[in-house]
């Protein structure tokens, strides 16, 4: 259902060889953003228990779903640019940002089968923990990761990726998640995630912590508090 949603927006030129609505970012691969209006408005996408426990062991207990978007891959699409999510943080004091956790993680969801030829990302292992980054990879083990439709695979913000060519001849939807600490913010993401006053009030009210920065100012002191991952006794001042 959300691939037959997906690819209805879709609002594709007369010959199939852009995207109107998305961003071009790199040959023939176009970032789209989502709303939170059916069918991408279900807890079943964004909540997943499973998904938000391993969440909750990489990022802490305190992360929200900072954004949520579709990389689309046409037929023909080239090897994207390799890029991270996000920087090293601390850039300046090198051996500082090699020995930090993850503050965000993107969760890919294919929305058609996915295999080696119809779009992986390529992955480069170990790259999220490298400080100055070796240029060429090759010090790093790189996986073309890919899976089907409705499974999902993750990587650090830091980890270098690039979206895979796509030799077959359908569309390769990657719907994408991303979870961060709350304190991250990127001003500059081009993604352009937003949850409206309406789509906020939808939303069941055991997952709203989710989606705290699009709380009205009331309801972000009750969500504080209402995290509903065990409280470390060290940190209790989310109590207050
Ligand atoms: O298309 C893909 O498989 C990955 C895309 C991606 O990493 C991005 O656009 O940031």
């Amino acid at each position: 259902m959300l691939a037959d949603a997906y690819i209805a927006k879709l609002d594709l030129n007369e010959d199939g060889t852009q995207i109107r609505t998305g961003a071009k970012i790199s040959n023939r691969r176009y970032i789209t953003s989502l709303s939170l209006t059916p069918p991408f408005d279900t807890p079943k996408l964004y909540a997943n228990p499973l998904l938000l426990a391993l969440m909750k062991e990489f990022l802490g207990r305190h992360f929200v779903l900072h954004t949520m978007g579709s990389v689309t891959a046409l037929p023909g699409a080239e090897d994207q640019h390799l890029h991270a999510d996000y920087y090293q943080l601390f850039e300046e004091s090198p051996h500082l940002g090699r020995a930090l956790p993850s503050y965000g993680i993107t969760v890919g969801v294919p929305l058609i089968d996915v295999d080696v030829l119809s779009g992986p990302t390529k992955a480069w292992s170990g790259s999220h923990r490298v400080l100055p980054i070796e240029p060429t990879m090759e010090a790093y083990y790189k996986s073309y990761v890919y899976g089907p439709m409705g499974s999902c695979y993750f990587w650090d913000y830091r980890t270098f990726h690039a979206g895979g060519s796509n030799h077959s001849e359908k569309i390769r939807p990657l719907l994408f998640l991303a979870y961060t600490r709350r304190w991250f913010c990127d001003l500059f993401n081009p993604d352009g995630f937003n949850v409206e006053k309406e789509e906020y009030q939808n939303i069941p009210e055991e997952h709203r912590w989710l989606f705290a920065r699009f709380a009205p100012p009331q309801e972000k002191a009750n969500l504080a508090k209402g995290y509903p991952f065990p409280q470390s006794p060290s940190c209790d001042y989310a109590k207050k």
